[in-house]
């Protein structure tokens, strides 16, 4: 059996079997599966989360045992929504493009869809990943597709004093500063050099199917390279201003706290979540014959390597899958696990990227010393018990 068999079984397992046999072998997400050995038994993490006590702005959480492929079907991909989740009919519906700009514009659906069509696999990851024991896998690969962002800005003619693009969702809560209580959108921005991005996309599709409902429907925005946060989800307005946004998401939420060094004196920072950081997780251990092998995922930038511990002890390397050369989606490694022992162990690993930073440890004062929850990109460590 090989690779395209078994993510096709997988898949006829995870309930596809609608489509037809053509078509599976076509589907976006057959096409590369994360490193497998036929007839291999996934053995569970001793670690299990607990249950998500946020059921509602979190949701549909995977366990990291289930990863199978390296795009992450549309029914399995988990969600964050903070306020409401609007059903958006996209007959009546119309983006915006308003403030310092020269020529304010309007389009349907139908208008954005007529425009340049790109594609992108981008691993979306919401910055909470990890900042709590039952929040550790927030987080999924899509191929996203819509039209690029920047031709439009260009089209609308940002005027020279305009430098914040705002990007505003269609969701409405009540927020309360200095007890003021005011309805508040959900809104997130960028400077206009970060929105200018050529990779940023105006995303319509995912994973070849119409945006989901919980994922956007009918447009959001994909800002590949950053948090979950950016990625604004049912936009409905764009707007240029001459000063920073300083909205919920951007100045009160989203806020990482940490103590840093500053010619002996320690200084609290604050700052404004946003690009993604260099990550990895040991996702799950098969055995196969009494074969163990290892297998994660690392992202946040530009992968050199990856390197796993067991137990405490030496760093060893593992093996980086680069089928897929997508530079913001997650790269697949493996390790075979020689020498594996019975009883209880413990799995960490780091990623390296191509500048050679390393993923911190537990113990780096980046992590020890940032009092959020937020950009908790430190070193995993799993637990699991061989018989
Ligand atoms: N309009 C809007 N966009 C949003 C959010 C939201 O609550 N409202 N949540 C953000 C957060 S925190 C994350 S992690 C991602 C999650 O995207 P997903 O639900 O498609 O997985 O959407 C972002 N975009
Ligand atoms: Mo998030």
């Amino acid at each position: 059996m090989d690779m395209q068999d078994i993510s096709r079984r997988d898949l006829l397992l995870q309930g596809s079997a609608t489509l037809t046999g053509l078509a599976l072998l076509h589907a976006p997400w057959v096409a590369q599966a994360f490193p497998s050995r036929p007839g291999e038994k996934v053995i569970p993490w001793l670690d299990q989360p607990p249950a998500n006590p946020s059921a509602g702005v979190v949701e549909n959480l995977q366990p990291w045992e289930d990863l199978a492929s390296w795009l992450t079907p549309n029914d399995k991909f988990f969600r964050v929504a903070h306020y409401n989740k609007p059903v958006i009919d996209d007959k009546t519906w119309i983006l915006e493009i308003t403030g310092l700009v020269q020529q304010p514009m309007r389009l349907t659906l139908a208008a954005l869809k007529a425009r340049p069509r790109h594609e992108i696999s981008f691993t979306l990851e919401c910055s909470g990943n990890h900042g709590f024991p039952w929040f550790i896998s927030g987080i999924g690969t899509a191929k996203w597709a819509g039209t690029p962002l920047a031709p439009l800005l260009q089209e609308a003619g940002v005027l020279d004093h305009g430098r914040e693009v705002i990007f505003w969702g269609s969701d409405a809560g009540e927020e309360e500063v200095r007890q003021i209580k005011m309805p508040q959108h959900f809104a997130r921005s960028m400077s206009l050099a970060d929105a200018m991005n050529p990779t940023n996309l105006l995303c319509y599709e995912m994973n070849g199917a119409a945006l989901p409902q919980p994922h956007g429907f009918p447009l959001r925005l994909i800002a590949p390279g950053w948090y979950g946060i950016a990625n604004v989800k049912w936009l409905k307005r764009i707007e240029i201003r001459d000063t920073r946004f300083m909205g919920r998401f951007m100045a009160r939420d989203y806020v990482t706290i940490r103590e840093e060094q500053h010619n002996g004196e320690t200084v609290w920072t604050e700052t404004s979540v946003g690009r993604a950081l260099l990550k990895s997780v040991p996702a799950k251990v098969t055995r196969k014959d009494g074969q163990y092998q290892i297998v994660g995922a690392a992202w946040g930038a530009p992968i050199a390597r990856v390197e796993v511990q067991v137990d405490g002890g030496p760093w060893m390397a593992a093996t980086i899958d680069r089928s897929e050369d997508a530079e913001f989606a997650w790269k697949p490694w493996s390790l075979a696990w020689a020498k594996a022992t019975p009883g209880e162990h413990a799995i960490t690993s780091r990623a390296v990227d191509t500048q050679g930073n390393v993923q911190p440890a537990m113990e780096d004062s980046r992590i020890a010393k940032k009092r959020t929850y937020w950009e908790s990109n430190g070193q995993v460590t799993r637990r699991i018990r061989l018989t």
